[in-house]
C-alpha cells in the first residue's frame, strides 16, 4: 500500500528529527543539574538604560527584588495617567542574568496599591511562567526561584486578571538571559520597549485620563509608544552616540495588542536576533516584534544625524508617540551619505505653475452665500483634504519649505485675503515671518464657494486676523484674470 509506506517513512524521519532536537547542544538548554556557585544581588536599571555586561561566570544564585508601584505620571504633554508598574516606570526595570543561572525572584507589592498583581516572566519553565506562584495583594511579597535554561531575551508581564488591563496600563518589561559565552561586545547598549494606551480622552487630551476598556478590546489605542510616555525617548531625552560606534538595542513589545514593525529611519540592522531567541539574520530593515515578544538588533553608526526609532505602521509614530530617537554626533562621511547636494525648481521647458485639478469650475449661477460658522466648517474639512498635506496640521508648516499659515505677517499683509495665491499658486522667493521660502505652491482647483471657505478657516482659525471671506470676493477675483 502506497500511503501506508508514506506514512512509515514519515514516521521515522519525524522520530530521527525530534530525537536529534532532544539534545542539549541542539537546544541550547542548559543541564538543570549542574551545580549553582555563589550568589548576588541583581542590578536592575530603568530604560533606556541596561545592566552591565556579566563577566564570564553562569551556574550563580542570583536575587531579583521587583517592587510593584502605582502611580500617577505624564503620559503625554498635558496628560497624565494612573500607570501600574514593575519598579515604577514603564517598561519595567530590566533584568539581566546569564544562561543557566537559579534566580530567586521576590515581588513586592506596594502598600500604597490598589490592587493584587503577579508576575509571568516569559524566561520561566512553569506554570503561567510564575503567575501563580507570585499573586499577591498590597503590603505582601512572594517568592519563588527558577533555572534559566534557554537564553534569550523574554518579555515579563503582570497576569493578574483582567490581565489585559494589568498589561495595558504598563505592567511589562524585559529579562534578558545572556547565553554562556556572553553577547559580542559593542559601545552601547539601550532597552527600548514598546506599547499601547487605550484613554478615555483622544490623543493629546489633556487632564488626567482613564482606561477605556471597550476600545481595549477593540484594539484601538489612543496612544502607542516607546518606554512609557510619549517623547521618553526622544528630543532631550533622545539616546546619543558617536559616529563609528556600535549600538545594541534590546527591543520588547508589550502591547497588549498590536504587532510592531520595528525600524530604524536612517541606519540598517547589521544583526537581528529574531524574537529575541538565536537565529541571526543580518542586513536587515523591518523586524516584526509580536505583542508579548522581543528582538535583540545590532548596528553601527556611519554618519552623524538623528536616527528614528519607530513602528513602521508608520501613523503610530507620527500621530501616536511610537518614536525614540538616537542622536549620532561626531564628522560627516561623505563617501557613505552626502547629505543633500542642491536644490533646484523643477519646471520641465514651457510648462507653466502646474494645477491640481479637482473639479470643474463651478456653473455660473446664483452665488449662495454661508454664515461664518457654516464656513468655519467646510473649511476645517476642506484644509485637511486640500493643503494640510504641505502646510501640515494647525498650519504649522515645514520650516524651509512650506510656510507656516499660522499668524502669516506675508498672507495678512495681502488686500486679496490670499484668494489670488489659492486661484493661480505661487512660486518665487517669499518671507513668511522672518523665513525665506523658495519653491512652488500649485494653483488648487476649487470652486469659489470651497475657496472662499477654506479662507474663511485659515484667516479665523489660524490667528490671521478672522473676518469672512465670501464665494462673492473669490468670484471678483477670479473674474479680474
Ligand atoms: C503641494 C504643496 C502645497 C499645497 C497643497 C498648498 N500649498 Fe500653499 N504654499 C505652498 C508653498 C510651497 C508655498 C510657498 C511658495 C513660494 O515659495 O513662493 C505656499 C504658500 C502659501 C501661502 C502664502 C504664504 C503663507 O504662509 O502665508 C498661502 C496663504 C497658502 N500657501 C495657502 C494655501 C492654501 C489655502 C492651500 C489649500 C487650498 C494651500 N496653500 C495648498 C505649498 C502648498
Ligand atoms: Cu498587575
Amino acid at each position: 500500500m502506497r500511503t501506508r509506506s508514506y506514512i512509515s517513512i514519515l514516521t521515522i524521519f519525524l522520530v530521527l528529527t525530534l530525537n536529534s532536537c532532544t539534545t542539549n547542544s541542539e537546544r541550547r538548554i542548559i543541564d538543570p543539574e549542574t551545580e549553582v556557585k555563589g550568589q548576588v544581588r541583581a542590578e536592575l536599571t530603568d530604560a533606556p538604560h541596561v545592566p552591565p555586561h556579566i563577566p564570564n561566570k553562569s551556574n550563580t544564585k542570583v536575587i531579583v527584588e521587583l517592587e510593584v508601584i502605582e502611580r500617577q505620571m505624564r503620559l503625554a504633554d498635558g496628560v497624565d495617567y494612573t500607570f501600574w508598574t514593575f519598579g515604577g516606570h514603564v517598561p519595567g526595570k530590566f533584568i539581566r542574568v546569564r544562561h543557566g543561572d537559579w534566580i530567586e525572584f521576590h515581588l513586592h507589592n506596594h502598600p500604597d496599591n490598589m490592587l493584587p498583581h503577579n508576575i509571568d516572566l516569559h524566561a520561566v519553565n512553569g506554570p503561567g511562567g510564575g503567575a501563580e506562584a507570585s499573586l499577591i495583594v498590597p503590603g505582601k511579597s512572594a517568592q519563588f526561584s527558577f533555572r534559566a535554561l534557554h537564553p534569550g531575551l523574554y518579555v515579563y508581564h503582570c497576569a493578574t486578571a483582567p490581565v489585559g488591563m494589568h498589561i495595558a496600563n504598563g505592567m511589562y518589561g524585559l529579562i534578558l538571559v545572556e547565553p554562556l559565552e556572553g553577547l559580542p561586545p559593542v559601545d552601547h547598549e539601550f532597552y527600548v520597549m514598546q506599547g499601547e494606551f487605550y484613554t478615555s480622552g483622544g490623543y493629546g487630551e489633556r487632564g488626567h485620563q482613564d482606561f477605556d476598556m471597550q476600545k481595549a478590546i477593540d484594539e484601538r489605542p489612543d496612544y502607542v509608544v516607546m518606554n512609557g510616555s510619549v517623547g521618553a525617548a526622544s528630543g532631550e531625552n533622545a539616546m546619543v552616540v558617536q559616529v563609528g560606534e556600535t549600538v545594541r538595542l534590546f527591543v520588547g513589545n508589550g502591547g497588549p495588542s498590536l504587532i510592531s514593525s520595528f525600524h530604524a529611519i536612517g541606519e540598517i540592522f547589521d544583526k537581528v536576533y529574531v524574537e529575541g531567541g538565536s537565529l541571526i539574520n543580518k542586513d536587515v530593515q523591518t523586524t516584526l516584534i509580536p505583542a508579548g515578544g522581543a528582538a535583540i538588533v545590532e548596528f553601527k553608526v556611519d554618519v552623524p544625524g538623528t536616527l528614528h526609532l519607530v513602528d513602521h505602521s508608520i501613523f503610530r509614530a507620527f500621530n501616536k508617540g511610537a518614536l525614540a530617537q538616537i542622536k549620532v554626533v561626531g564628522d560627516e562621511n561623505h563617501l557613505v551619505y552626502t547629505g543633500k547636494e542642491k536644490e533646484e525648481v523643477y519646471l520641465p521647458e514651457g510648462s507653466a505653475i502646474q494645477r491640481i485639478e479637482k473639479e470643474k469650475p463651478e456653473p455660473a449661477g446664483p452665488i449662495i452665500e454661508l454664515s461664518l460658522q457654516e464656513r468655519m466648517e467646510a473649511g476645517e474639512r476642506l484644509y485637511k483634504s486640500n493643503c494640510m498635506a504641505c502646510h501640515m496640521d494647525h498650519g504649522r508648516g515645514i520650516t524651509g519649505t512650506f510656510p507656516p499659515l499660522i499668524n502669516s505677517d506675508y498672507l495678512q499683509a495681502r488686500t486679496d485675503k490670499g484668494i489670488g495665491i489659492v486661484l493661480d499658486g505661487l512660486r518665487g522667493e517669499i518671507t513668511v515671518n522672518g523665513v525665506k521660502y523658495n519653491n512652488i505652491m500649485p494653483a488648487v482647483s476649487l470652486s469659489d464657494d470651497k475657496v472662499a471657505s477654506i479662507l474663511t478657516y485659515i484667516h479665523n482659525e489660524f490667528d490671521n486676523g478672522g473676518g469672512l471671506v465670501n464665494a462673492a470676493d473669490v468670484k471678483a477675483c477670479r473674474d479680474k484674470h
